[in-house]
């Protein structure tokens, strides 16, 4: 054990300092129109070490974040994409999921897969790389994941949490080993100058209704 000696001090009391962070990230948009506007390889391995910075399961660090701006990936990227999201619009979405996905407007093209300039993806180690043991994969990888999206925000970044099911096709693409599963496809750039976003998805829930108290 080490003395804990570099602990972050706010320049405010807990209270503002927890209002002041909110006030920045209830800011924070998943946006589907990004500009071409290009962002620094420096910038995205910032973001990245934030996200590795996460806890995790005995430290284990169970994920890989493979950062593509390459053209041609990001298009082999959408090809694949689309090609699963197709089927899902036209087959494997029920009309309830179709009905609840309406209000954000989204279907089977994935033009921002191209339009981006990066493309994180995320990948969990379902074991370490010298084969051993990882603990709370789920858990901890949801947490570096929020963690890079914190902080892409705070950097004036966009990103957008895509979902292609299934997502098989990344690691075939991007030649991942066997170890490694697709998590989560994340665009990163800035929105696009007319970017809209869908009203829908400003309506958070009350305090109320996500905060029970027993103090
Ligand atoms: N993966 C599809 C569908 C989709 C599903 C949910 I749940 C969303 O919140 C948004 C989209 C797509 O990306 O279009």
């Amino acid at each position: 054990m080490i003395p804990y000696a570099d602990r972050y001090v706010p320049d405010l009391p807990a209270e503002q300092a927890a209002e002041a962070f909110y006030r920045c990230l209830s800011r924070r948009r998943t946006v589907r129109e990004f500009s071409a506007q290009p962002v620094s390889l420096e910038t995205i391995q910032w973001l990245v070490r934030s996200a590795g910075s996460a806890p995790s399961g005995a430290n284990k660090q169970p994920w890989r974040f493979v950062c593509v701006s390459d053209p041609a990936l990001k298009r082999e990227i959408r090809l694949g994409a689309e090609e699963e999201e197709q089927a899902f619009y036209r087959e494997r979405a029920n009309a309830q999921w179709l009905a609840d996905l309406a209000p954000l407007g989204t279907d089977e093209n994935k033009s921002f897969l191209e339009v981006a300039p990066w493309l994180i993806v995320v990948f969990k180690l379902a074991a370490d790389d010298d084969g051993s043991q990882v603990y709370y994969v789920n858990e901890s990888i949801g947490i570096a994941v929020g963690m890079l999206l914190v902080a892409a925000h705070q950097a004036g970044l966009a990103a957008l949490t895509h979902t292609p099911s299934p997502m098989k096709f990344l690691g075939q693409i991007l030649h991942r080993p066997e170890n490694e599963r697709p998590y989560l496809l994340i665009p990163i750039g800035y929105p696009a100058k007319d970017c809209q976003v869908p009203v829908f998805a400003t309506r958070r829930k009350p305090l109320d209704q996500i905060m029970v108290v027993h103090s």
